[in-house]
């Protein structure tokens, strides 16, 4: 049964003070390595997320994994820890940021690794009979990758359980997508014969509708698909390092996904799940620091 709207608010708000935690823990040097966070882009790990059977279905996810992996497990201590490098971390602090894994979710920070990947998995799962659908998470920046297109062009010929999606955030790293890529991204997969479905990657309601849409079609065996979304990053890539336009940002935050989100329900449950998240990832820190 599809999850309450309230409860998509919720997990897109503790995803969103998460990450603004670990920036801010970054710049006190208490993480071990780099933090990509997503703030803008929460409504496409929700979305998708709960389009999706968390016990059987294998998720993917790259360097910008941690609001996956919370739309996933809820495990903001398990993450945060992991970040800190500290052994109370869902991978014992040895992966770090990049590297989460935990039962049928992973990730990895090779830009296109995961993808290949997970159309291995996605296969291996096929032959055993098993009813599942894989998942990778793909950025626009990893269209320049050429193994990604070696993984549509197996997956669609052996008509692999796989849902791609892309978050079109429209940079890599502070280089905008039109200039790095010749042509759209949009009908690249396309000429694989994999239908794209593009939609709006800020309106957690449209992700979630248009994932379970898609996660249907691949599990009733027809073949892989990608679900294309129309996102933005909010946040720098990964710590302080932005040099995209400010005005072009500020246009942006006009459609943060947890403002659009707002009117969704009553302006009392918003502002009451606005702060019990703030304060329980304010508690999980506090006691990892303690
Ligand atoms: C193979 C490889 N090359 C380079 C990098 C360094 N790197 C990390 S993130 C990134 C940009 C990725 O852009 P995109 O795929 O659009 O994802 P986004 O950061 O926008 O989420 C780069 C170049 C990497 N992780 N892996
Ligand atoms: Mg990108």
């Amino acid at each position: 049964m599809a999850e309450p709207i309230s409860d998509l608010i919720r997990q897109m708000w503790l995803i969103r003070h998460t990450e603004v935690a670990l920036l801010d823990l970054f710049s006190q040097g208490r993480v071990r390595g780099t933090v990509h966070t997503c703030q803008g882009q929460e409504a496409c790990a929700v979305g998708v997320l709960s389009a999706l059977n968390k016990d059987t279905d294998i998720l993917f996810s790259n360097h910008r994994g941690h609001g996956h992996y919370l739309a996933y497990s809820a495990d903001v201590k398990g993450l945060v820890a992991e970040v800190l490098g500290l052994p109370s971390g869902v991978c014992q602090g040895i992966g770090g940021s990049q590297h989460l894994q935990y039962k049928n979710f992973y990730t990895n920070g090779i830009q296109g690794a995961g993808v290949a990947i997970t159309v291995g998995m996605a296969l291996a799962e096929q032959y055993k009979g098993n009813n599942v659908v894989a998942v990778p998470f793909i950025g626009d920046g990893t269209f320049g990758e050429g193994a990604i297109y070696e993984a549509f062009n197996l997956a669609a010929l052996w008509r692999a359980p796989v849902m791609f999606v892309v978050e079109f955030n429209h940079y890599a790293q502070s280089t905008s997508s039109y200039m790095q890529h010749a042509g759209d991204l949009r009908t690249r997969a396309s000429s694989f014969g994999i239908p794209v479905t593009v939609i709006d990657g800020m309106d957690v309601l449209q992700v979630r509708a248009a994932a379970t849409e898609i996660a249907a079609s691949v599990r009733a065996g027809k073949g892989p698909a990608m679900l294309f979304l129309e996102t933005y990053r909010l946040g720098p890539h990964s710590k302080g390092d932005d040099f995209r336009d400010k005005d072009e940002i500020e246009h942006h935050r006009k459609r943060d996904p947890l403002i659009l989100s707002q009117h969704l329900i009553s302006a009392q449950d918003y502002a009451d799940i606005k702060q019990q998240t703030a304060s329980e990832v304010q508690q999980i820190i506090t006691e990892l620091l303690a």
